[in-house]
């Protein structure tokens, strides 16, 4: 695509708009960019920018340049219907994500991951693995940097891993991953999406543009995922933690299994560091992609026996007198949430935030057997106190000091605080990150206990 000249608008300036308007500005196109948001709140973003032929429309957004714009690239948090969108799709502008623009210089296998959960972990440990199989590997997207940082770094590559969320997968048009992975589907985001279909819609576009020559990974124990063989083009490739497979990935007793056109590899789990059933859906998307992609399994093996998994899912933080303290701040769904009830006993959960909108009933099984005392936060706990007090002994703290000294009386040895919330941070928290620092910090400080 010749970009020179051409007049762009990219909506949105935040790590998104801050790279797109570098790289078009770089190849000559007419920029201009436009934030809701008032300058002083943009003012890291806006030093990136400093020097640049750009326009800046900033603190509302214009409709006429909306308007006179020939492309309109759209940050992720940006929702696809507002008012100027809609009316530029009106009248027949052409409005990408900025995934779609630079995929359009991308010429390498890409490997693609989405999924309602265990997206980062999955990436980051795809990127591992290509990596130890001496592959030059760009690891981008939704994991935080924006994937047109590699086109306009004009590195050379020879493997593309990219996270990409619902929110990104709405503004493509022809991108299309070698591998496109869809890990689970469950409730979320239904702040921004009128449905759930329209957010199982979104992710499904994933696999839009694939033919007979690529790979479409799904889980077959999700009940959704299950369900989309029909309408794929590119070849499907199965995994499961419950069947036998004769064709595609599959867990047995200590081991994972990886069967494709009559090869036979055999992994075993063993050696594995990161646990949970969880973590065998996510290993197995990327062994399932990096084989197939031309990674030895010896290596492949090897690298996700050294990998460490990440911070913030559910991480265990200290053991105090007999009980341990596990924060999970990156459980901002009920999905999460469902595995880190799962993989305990006993628990002290505490949990809530902001509201995304989904239900919280899909947890009230595991809460009736596995959670002796619910404490609630944020601006969800009338709403989770409402669907699943009834379950468990239920209790509402202010602050998550407050939350953290309450479960310290409530556990007994030999049971566990999980920190789990179901719900995004922003009601208290600059971020998941945050919030899970300032947890961390709390436990750090209670009195007894051994490290
Ligand atoms: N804005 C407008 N008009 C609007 C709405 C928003 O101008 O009507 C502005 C906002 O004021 C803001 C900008 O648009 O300045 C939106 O930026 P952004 O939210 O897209 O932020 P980025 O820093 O570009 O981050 C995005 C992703 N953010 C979201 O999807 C919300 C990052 O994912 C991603 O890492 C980054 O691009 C690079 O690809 C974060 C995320 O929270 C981690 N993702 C969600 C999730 O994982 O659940 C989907
Ligand atoms: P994402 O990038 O999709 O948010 P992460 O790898 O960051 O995924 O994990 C987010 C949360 O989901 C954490 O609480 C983690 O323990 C949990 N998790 C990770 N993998 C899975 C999975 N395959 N299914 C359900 N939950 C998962």
């Amino acid at each position: 695509m010749n970009l020179s000249g051409k007049n762009i608008l990219v909506v949105g300036l935040a790590r998104t708009g801050v790279a797109v308007a570098r790289f078009l500005t770089k190849h000559g196109a007419n920029v201009t960019v436009t934030d809701m948001r008032r300058g002083e709140a943009l003012e890291p973003f806006l030093s990136m920018l400093e020097g640049l032929p750009i326009n800046l429309e900033l603190g509302y957004h214009e409709p006429q340049s909306f308007l006179s714009a020939e492309i309109i690239v759209v940050s992720p948090g940006v929702p696809m219907d507002i008012m100027p969108l809609q009316m530029s799709r009106k009248q027949g502008r052409h409005i990408i994500s900025e995934i779609e623009l630079a995929s359009l210089f991308i010429e390498v296998p890409i490997i693609a991951i989405t999924g309602t959960n265990g997206k980062t972990t999955t990436t980051t440990l795809i990127g591992e693995i290509c990596r130890k199989a001496g592959f030059a590997t760009f690891v981008g997207g939704n994991i935080g940097n924006p994937l047109i940082e590699l086109v306009d770094k004009n590195e050379k590559v020879e493997r593309v891993v990219v996270e990409l969320s619902s929110f990104q997968l709405e503004a493509i048009e022809g991108f299309c991953p070698k591998v496109a992975v869809l890990l689970n589907i469950t409730e979320d985001h239904l702040d921004r999406y009128s449905s759930y279909q329209s957010y199982i819609d979104a992710k499904i576009r994933i696999f839009k543009n694939q033919t007979g020559a690529d790979y479409a990974v799904l889980n077959l124990d999700d009940p959704i995922v299950s369900g989309l063989a029909d309408c794929m083009k590119a070849r499907v490739v199965w995994m499961s933690q419950r069947r036998e497979l004769d064709e595609g990935i599959f867990y047995r007793e200590g081991e994972i299994v990886f069967r494709w056109e009559g090869r036979e590899e055999i992994i075993p789990t063993s050696g594995f560091r990161i646990k949970g059933v969880h973590n065998i859906e996510n290993i197995m998307a990327s062994l399932a992609s990096t084989i197939l992609t031309g990674c030895p399994a010896a290596l492949a093996r090897q690298a996700v026996e050294d990998f460490r998994g990440l911070p913030h899912r559910m991480e265990l933080v200290r053991e105090i007198d007999g009980v341990r303290w596990y924060e999970d701040s990156k459980a901002t769904n009920v999905g999460s949430v469902e595995k880190a009830l799962a993989s305990f006993k006993e628990i002290t959960w505490i949990a809530g935030g902001k509201d995304k909108g989904g239900s919280y009933a899909p947890l009230a099984n595991l809460v009736k057997e596995r959670v002796r005392c619910m404490i609630l936060i944020g601006e969800a706990k009338e709403r989770m106190a409402r669907e699943l007090g009834e379950y468990t002994v239920t209790k509402t703290a202010v602050t998550l000091n407050e939350a953290v000294v309450m479960a310290a009386k409530a556990t007994k040895r030999g049971g566990v605080v999980l920190f789990s919330p179901a719900c995004s941070s922003f009601d208290m928290f600059r971020d998941y990150e945050d919030r899970a620092e300032q947890f961390k910090a709390l436990v750090r400080a209670l009195p007894g206990g051994f490290e």
